[in-house]
Parts: C-alpha cells; sequence; structure tokens
C-alpha cells in the first residue's frame, strides 16, 4: 500500500497495493492501517460507550485522537484539516454524536472537503429482538440513512467477509469525489478478524484517452484564436492537487488567472499572472470586466455557486467559456466524458497553446507601503483589514467564519497557495473556531489567524478551549459589532442582537492565552503588533466595530441580495 498521501498520483487520484494477500488483521486494525495511508495522521471527535472499543485501538496506533468540545466542531476540525492535509477525519459515538455531527459534514459535502466519519453502533448481536437501547432514533439505520444522503459513500460494517472491501470502497471514494465518507462499526466488529483472504485491489482512474486528446486539441486550438483568454480557478484545483499545473498551464501560455472566493489562495495571490478574485459584480470593476470582456474564459476546478458567481451577477457566456472540472468537461457545447481535470491540464499544457497577451489589470499588493496609524480613530473593518494584509506573509494560514470576517478577508493579499480556508459557499456560522484546532494540526509551527464574527463566534468559540490545550498560539481576531451584522443590512431588527460578552477575558477562563480588547486603530496596531511578537499562546483580540461598519464588498453583497430576499 501506498505509505504517504503523497502516493497518491492526483491524476489517478487512486492507490493501488503491491502488499501481500492480508490476514489475520482486526477491522478496526484494518481500518485504522488504511487511514494512515491516506495521510491521517489525527482523528477529531468525542468518545462514547458504541465507539470506546474502537477509540481503544486507535490510541494503541500512531493516530493520534483529538478530543474535541463538541462533535459539530470535531467535523469542522477534520474539515479544515482535509483542506490543507489531503483529508481528514472524525470519530463520534452513535447518534447523540453521528447527529450532531451532520451539518459540518453537510459542509464538507457541499465545498467538496474529503473527511471520513467514523461512528460505532449498537453491536450486531445486541439489536436481536429489536430492543429499546439508549441513543436510538426510529430504528437501528437511523443515522446510516442520514449520512447517506451527506455523503459520496456510506457503509455499515456488518459483514465481516466484505467488511474491508466496504472500507476500501468508501476511502476510495472519499479520495476521488473530495467529498465526505461515513463508516459505521457495530461495536461487536472492532476486533472482528475476517476469515477470508484479502488484497486491496482497486484499479488507478484513467481518462478516455481518444476523449483526452480531442479535448486537449479543441481546448487548445482555441486557447491559440484567443485574444483574451483568462483562467478561472477554482477550488478543486486545490483539492486534486492541481496548483502546480495550473500554474504550469498558466505560466506556460502567460495566460492570466482569476479565482472565486471559495477557491481563494488555490495559487500565490502574488504571482504576476494572478488579476485578482473574480465575484461577478461584487469583484473590483477591473476584475469583474477583465474577465467579462473575455473571448475564452477557462473555468478549471470551478464550482457556480452563487457566492463564488457573486450572487449569480457574473455574466458569463458559454459560449465563450472551457468548463473543466472533476464532474464535467464542457468546451463551449461539446461536452467531453471520462477525462480527469488533471489529465486535460496537463494535455492541453502540452500542446503549448499561443494566446495573445493582454496588459493586466493593475493591482494593489501594499508591498512595501506602511500602514499609517490614526491616532485616536475609532476602528473601521476596512483599516482592520489593511492593517492585517501588512502582516500576512508566507507563513500564515488565514481563516475567515461567515459574516464580514469573510467578506473583508476577500481582499487580503495571500502570499502562498492554499493557505485561505472559509466555509464560503454552505457557510455555515461557527466554522472558524474549530477550523483553527484542525489547522494547527494539519500544518503545526505556520501562524494561524483567524477571523470571526461575534455571532459565530459565541456559536463554537469553546473550542479554543482544545487549541490552548495543545499548545497552539493561533492570533483569532473577534469583530465585535454585538450582533448578526450581515442580517442587519438585509432587514434590520431586534433578532439580531446577540448578548455581548467580555471576549478577551476568555483565556482568563480557559486557562491559557492572552486577551486583547481594542477601539482604535491605535489600540489594534499595537495588540497585533503584539500577537505577532508572541509565539507560543493563543492571542485573542476582541475589536468593537460600529454597528453601521462594513465592508466594501458586504456593501456590494448587500445591495445584491437585498433585491432578491
Ligand atoms: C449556522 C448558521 N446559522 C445561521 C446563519 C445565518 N446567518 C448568516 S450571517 C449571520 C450573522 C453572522 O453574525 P456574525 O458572526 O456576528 O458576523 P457579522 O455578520 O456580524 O459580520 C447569520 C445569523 C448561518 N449562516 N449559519
Ligand atoms: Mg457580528
Amino acid at each position: 500500500m501506498a505509505s504517504e498521501l503523497e502516493a497518491i498520483d492526483p491524476a489517478s487520484q487512486a492507490i493501488v497495493s503491491d502488499e501481500p494477500v492480508l490476514s489475520g488483521v482486526s477491522i478496526a486494525d484494518y481500518l485504522i492501517r488504511r487511514l494512515q495511508d491516506y495521510g491521517i495522521g489525527h482523528v477529531f471527535g468525542i468518545p462514547g460507550d458504541y465507539v470506546l472499543a474502537f477509540y481503544a485501538q486507535l490510541c494503541k496506533s500512531p493516530i493520534q485522537v483529538v478530543g474535541c468540545t463538541r462533535e459539530d466542531n470535531a467535523g469542522f476540525a477534520a474539515d479544515a484539516y482535509a483542506r490543507v492535509h489531503g483529508m481528514g477525519a472524525a470519530c463520534v459515538t452513535y447518534c447523540v454524536g453521528g447527529l450532531s455531527l451532520a451539518n459540518s459534514i453537510a459542509g464538507a459535502y457541499a465545498e467538496k472537503s474529503p473527511v471520513v466519519v467514523i461512528t460505532g453502533s449498537p453491536g450486531m448481536r445486541e439489536r436481536i429482538n429489536n430492543p429499546l437501547l439508549h441513543h436510538r432514533v426510529r430504528d437501528f439505520r437511523t443515522q446510516l440513512e442520514v449520512f447517506e444522503k451527506l455523503c459520496v459513500a456510506a457503509t455499515e460494517l456488518s459483514d465481516p467477509l466484505i467488511a474491508f472491501r466496504e472500507i476500501d470502497r468508501v476511502l476510495a471514494a472519499v479520495a476521488r469525489y473530495k467529498r465526505p465518507g461515513y463508516i459505521e462499526i457495530p461495536r461487536d466488529m472492532v476486533k472482528v478478524v475476517p476469515d477470508v483472504p484479502y488484497r486491496y485491489a482497486f484499479p488507478p482512474l484513467a481518462s478516455n484517452a481518444d476523449a483526452l486528446s480531442e479535448a486537449a486539441d479543441e481546448a487548445a486550438a482555441w486557447i491559440s484564436r484567443a485574444r483574451k483568454p483568462v483562467i478561472i480557478a477554482g477550488v478543486e484545483i486545490h483539492r486534486f492537487n492541481l496548483q502546480d499545473r495550473l500554474l504550469a498551464f498558466a505560466e506556460q501560455a502567460n495566460l492570466p488567472i482569476t479565482a472565486t472566493l471559495l477557491g481563494k489562495s488555490v495559487i500565490r495571490e502574488t504571482h504576476p499572472l494572478y488579476v485578482g478574485l473574480y465575484e461577478g459584480a461584487m469583484s473590483r470593476d477591473e476584475v469583474t470586466s477583465f474577465v467579462e470582456e473575455s473571448d475564452c474564459v477557462i473555468l478549471l476546478g470551478e464550482f457556480m455557486t452563487d457566492i463564488n458567481m457573486g450572487i449569480y451577477t457574473a455574466n458569463l457566456d458559454p459560449n465563450r467559456c472551457i468548463l473543466a472540472n472533476s464532474e464535467t468537461l464542457q468546451i463551449r457545447h461539446h461536452h467531453f466524458h471520462d477525462v480527469l481535470l488533471g489529465d486535460f491540464i496537463r494535455e492541453t499544457t502540452a500542446r503549448r497553446p499561443t494566446p495573445s497577451r493582454r496588459a493586466l489589470p493593475s493591482r494593489n499588493l501594499g508591498n512595501g507601503q506602511k500602514f499609517a496609524v490614526k491616532p485616536g480613530e475609532p476602528l473601521t473593518i476596512a483599516r482592520l483589514f489593511s492593517r492585517l494584509n501588512e502582516s500576512l506573509d508566507d507563513n500564515t494560514v488565514v481563516i475567515a467564519d461567515v459574516g464580514d470576517a469573510l467578506f473583508g478577508a476577500s481582499d487580503l493579499v495571500i502570499r502562498q497557495k492554499t493557505e485561505f480556508i472559509s466555509p464560503a459557499y454552505y457557510t455555515s456560522m461557527g466554522f472558524a473556531a474549530p477550523a483553527t484546532l484542525g489547522a494547527s494540526f494539519a500544518r503545526p509551527g505556520v501562524r494561524v489567524v483567524t477571523i470571526i464574527g461575534d455571532g459565530a463566534f459565541q456559536m463554537t468559540g469553546m473550542e479554543l478551549s482544545t487549541v490552548i490545550r495543545h499548545g497552539f498560539d493561533p492570533i483569532v481576531i473577534v469583530l465585535d459589532n454585538k450582533g448578526y451584522g450581515t442580517e442587519r443590512f438585509l432587514h434590520p431588527g431586534p433578532f439580531n442582537d446577540i448578548h455581548p460578552w467580555n471576549y478577551h477575558k476568555l483565556p482568563e477562563l480557559l486557562g491559557g492565552g492572552i486577551g486583547h480588547e481594542v477601539r482604535t486603530e491605535e489600540e489594534f496596531d499595537r495588540a497585533l503588533t503584539q500577537a505577532y511578537n508572541t509565539r507560543g499562546q493563543l492571542q485573542l483580540i476582541q475589536c468593537h466595530i460600529g454597528l453601521e461598519d462594513r465592508s466594501k464588498a458586504l456593501d456590494r453583497l448587500a445591495e445584491n441580495l437585498g433585491k432578491r430576499v
């Protein structure tokens, strides 16, 4: 078996075993070995009696179990870990744990994050005569049936004869489709050693050679004729580990690149070919016109969510588009089947298209510009993000929760590829604090900067307890506008107000980290400098901002959404 995630060929998205036929391995041990084959070194969750036997096996393995404060948080943490690391896993008990995890797994499905859900359940022998065992909902399969809807593949390991194959089927689907998978182990199956020889034998995925060649010929010929081509790069470039292939394609043909919000930072945003974020009418005018005037828009790994497309204000004519992602390949109105995204990019590059070049719109990367503090000025969202922009370096991961944390962060310039994480499509509040935990485990040593609205913080902020427990030192910025600012702009009302908390005092309660409370630019500047200069401790900066304040991007979004709700 492949021992590292890197062993998965990004083009084939499958791994093949050269190991001898297995025997004498229990179902739990087989699953644990296969998780490691996919590079999983940490599993997030909370134990319970139905999953304790599996937890005991996990603890004997090299995989570290990370206990969380809530199961949905374990799901968000595993999701962020997967986005950074390639695959993640959460392990929870039956129904009370699993059903609490459902929302985060739904988000992972929607945003294509490869998370494996592992859950215990009542033993098969305990189910005889249909007893009312604790945590049961309707019948014993309720949780399985829920997750069948939320995952790309789901299984209950109730039959030892096919258990290994089922584990492989689910994990292969997770790796291939970058969507969550579900593995339920009835507790009396954990230690069962299947009495069948088994060898992992999933053939690698391959493109249909003729379809691939025809598609690449057609795409390259069109790109060569194009006068104003542009690439829109989407999140799948990151999920399928195709960043280098994308860059080789763009650099070979000198093709300008834009990205969408969910895929923000699929290439480093300081790259000379990078034009900026394209979000329909929400993007900067120069970017919107640069893309929409194009005679050949090459959408790679993109999926057209409403938010990515600026609440469908994007004006992209299919007659001028190549759309290639993991599910479809369409060149204008020609549809190709059985062509893998990575193969399509590689083969089109190999044909060395030679399009016309056009001048890129100018960008302000803030290089060398020093943020000049205006003493005594109240802090605004726009100024907060300008100051933060100045601090980002190659060693930073930025995580943004939904609300103005996300919209304001869209203007940050991310210096490295794949360093921006946000639930920018499913937009479930509360993602960021647990995601901070997951990203910290996935990439220890980097500085995680997390931006969270006060509303979202009140949902899951307690997960910082686990961050502190494990000694991580993210900088957590809480945007305190005393409520649901985004919604206030859509529909004002008392339901958008929340109880004010002293967020900066949380480190005291949690027994670790340092809290800062800021109201002015000067105070923010000082707190951020201090936070950056102090490693080894979580830094929480509570930023009081005006109830009417909002980022420019939110201004544009509110205008568009306001017309629709
Ligand atoms: C789990 C969840 N519940 C409700 C919503 C609807 N919603 C979208 S934005 C928002 C307000 C967010 O408030 P906050 O986190 O303080 O950010 P702000 O809008 O103030 O920047 C709400 C309630 C959601 N997206 N997710
Ligand atoms: Mg708020």
